[in-house]
């Protein structure tokens, strides 16, 4: 399986509105702490919007709704693990995205068969408070090598000025928050991105 090299992450269906009609074609859906309805509503809206437009919709956290959604993925992390259904998920039709920040963490989520893996954080990150120290570029090899055929996808502190090493380090995708939502301009950035990930794509 290929994953577009471009991952960009959003909190709301607005955002994806706002920016998956300028050619992203790998969304994640990341919202925290919303009641069930409003998170429903929320991941139809994307749904439909990422339909639209040719974009493939992964859903953080939330596998019963994406499997009620009929979304393309859903993303865990290793504490998602524990508690999600993977049989139910797996006969839906869900691809599985895992999180890892460690050697240990690689091997549960291997043990998933996940479709892709995730890698953070590569740089210091704003956007999540996370115990494990910046990975650098130099662990995406060893990820990779370990991970086989599965796509590696990086996270973490990813800019477009940085963003070339993680590719250049055996990466299939960057994953990317702030540097986008952040921007003063984010469609434009969007594009940039866009345009930088071609090469990879
Ligand atoms: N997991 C590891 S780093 C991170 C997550 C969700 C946040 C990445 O955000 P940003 O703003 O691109 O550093
Ligand atoms: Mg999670």
């Amino acid at each position: 399986m290929k994953l577009d090299p471009f991952y960009l992450i959003l909190d709301s269906s607005d955002w994806i509105a706002r920016l998956v009609p300028l050619g992203v074609k790998l969304v994640q859906l990341r919202i925290k702490d919303m009641p069930e309805g409003e998170l429903c509503r929320e991941i139809a809206a994307s749904k439909a919007v990422c339909e639209d437009h040719g974009c493939q919709l992964i859903v953080n956290d939330h596998w019963r709704l994406a499997i009620e959604e009929g979304c393309d993925f859903v993303h865990l992390g290793q504490e998602d693990l524990a508690d999600a259904d993977l049989a139910a998920i797996r006969k839906s039709g869900l691809k599985l995205g895992v999180s890892t920040h460690d050697g240990d963490e690689l091997d549960t989520a291997l043990a998933v068969e996940p479709d892709y893996v995730a890698l953070g954080p590569v740089y210091p990150t704003v956007s999540k408070d996370l115990k494990w120290a910046p990975q650098g570029l130099d662990r995406i090899g060893g990820w990779k090598r370990r991970i086989g055929g599965l796509p590696l996808v990086t996270i973490g502190g990813l800019t477009l000025e940085k963003v070339s090493g993680v590719f250049e380090h055996g990466a299939d995708a960057a994953a990317v928050i702030s540097d986008v939502t952040g921007n003063r301009d984010p469609e434009a950035r969007t594009r940039a991105w866009l345009a930088l990930t071609e090469t990879w794509r």
